[in-house]
């Protein structure tokens, strides 16, 4: 069923500060904090639509940051959604944005808050809009590199870590590894919790194929019974993965890599990686996430949803699209308590190793209006 026509009247970007639980590090840096830039619309009728803008603050995980992507939200794409007569919905947003290059996470989010906005008119939850015909989606849990007070990487406090998340019922654990943190981290989890535990790595692009001593290194973790390995080399290296998939018998899962439909498609059919991590952000928008899904599920390539510590804006959406049938491996869709205090929506709950699929109206469950008051630190109105 299409999704009812709307009249786009204002559009706001309002940023809200969001302390994480824990600190989280990565092989490119690390957050203590999300300095959260949701894009917000409203129609004639006086119905809202939210998104979220899944960015870090620097340009660090790919080339967009959350100030580049205000400023250009701002100065760019708003102003050509809302020039030339109404935007009447997701469709119109998509094609007046066609002539824009990358940015692709501001993009999503404007889209995500249209697609929200329609749901929301419609009375439709994104997950009834989509089909999706479960109710919940298994959930893993991605964890940082753990440090001492020193500073240095620690393996039993990674340990300690996962056994905390396991207690909770995570059904799979995503470790973030680099350079000097890989083969005992992985080993130190083995010994640990057994060959049982399904574990995979995320190199976040930290190794390069042209030095012998990764290769080694990425030749060992080979053995040590992984789910997957993400994205071990640089983003636009889809030869190196390809070359390395070929002679691994862990899969090669791709998440930087993959930027559209089309870039899935070549890294899939070229033999650089037999699962995908599906990021709506990353590709640019919802819509293109499903076309993704899509095409990965025509090839039989199973695909799971990725995670930019989103709060529960994003997390909904990346739920409800957890849902469709080509999502057969757990994503990064933990529980909004594994990242804040609070969340700024209805939390997101891990039950039995599983997160409830939203079916209220709308693509997530709106903000708190309390909660968004009291942690915004910043509203521009572009009307
Ligand atoms: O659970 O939302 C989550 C985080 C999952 O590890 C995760 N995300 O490289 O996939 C990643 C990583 C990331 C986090 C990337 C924050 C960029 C920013």
């Amino acid at each position: 069923m299409p999704l009812p026509a709307v009249a786009l009247d204002h559009v706001e970007l309002v940023r809200v500060a969001m302390p994480l639980v824990r600190p989280f590090r990565t092989s490119f840096g690390t957050q203590t904090a999300r300095d959260v830039l949701l894009v917000h619309v409203r129609d004639a009728d006086g119905t809202d639509g939210w998104g979220e803008c899944a960015t870090t603050a620097a340009p660090v995980y790919d080339a967009d940051f959350t100030d580049g992507a205000a400023l250009v939200l701002a100065d760019h794409l708003v102003p050509a959604v809302l020039a030339a007569g109404t935007a009447r919905g997701v469709d119109d947003v998509r094609a007046r944005l066609a002539g824009y290059r990358g940015h692709h996470a501001a993009r999503a989010a404007l889209e995500a808050a249209v697609w929200d906005l329609q749901l929301r008119a419609a009375g439709r939850s994104l997950a009834d809009h989509l089909g999706v015909a479960r109710d919940r989606v298994p959930a893993g849990v991605s964890v940082g590199i753990p440090t001492d007070p020193d500073g240095a990487a620690d393996v039993d406090a990674l340990v300690a870590q996962v056994g905390g998340y396991l207690e909770e019922s995570y059904l799979r654990v995503k470790v973030k590894i680099e350079p000097g943190f890989d083969l005992a981290a992985v080993r130190g989890l083995r010994a640990a919790f057994g060959s049982d535990l399904r574990l995979q790595v995320d190199a976040n692009t930290a190794y390069s194929p042209d030095d012998p001593a990764h290769i080694a290194v990425l030749d060992e973790l080979d053995s040590t019974g992984l789910e997957m390995i993400e994205q071990p080399f640089g983003a636009d290296r889809l030869r190196s993965h390809a070359e390395h998939a070929a002679r691994w018998r862990t899969p090669v899962c791709l998440d930087e890599s993959i930027t559209d439909r089309s870039r899935a498609t070549d890294a899939v059919d070229d033999g650089a990686c037999a699962i995908v991590n599906i990021k709506i952000g990353r590709v640019g928008g919802l819509t293109e996430a499903i076309a993704v899904h899509d095409r990965c599920r025509a090839r039989s390539v199973p695909v799971w949803c990725g995670g930019m510590l989103e709060t529960g804006i994003g997390r909904g959406v990346n739920v409800a699209l957890a849902g469709l049938p080509g999502f057969t491996l757990p994503g990064d869709t933990s529980a909004s308590s594994r990242y804040f205090a609070e969340d700024l929506t209805e939390p997101f709950l891990l039950e039995d190793g599983h997160v409830a699929i939203p079916r209220t109206a709308g693509a997530s469950p709106p903000p708190d209006p309390g909660r968004l008051a009291a942690w915004t630190t910043d509203r521009t109105s572009l009307r």
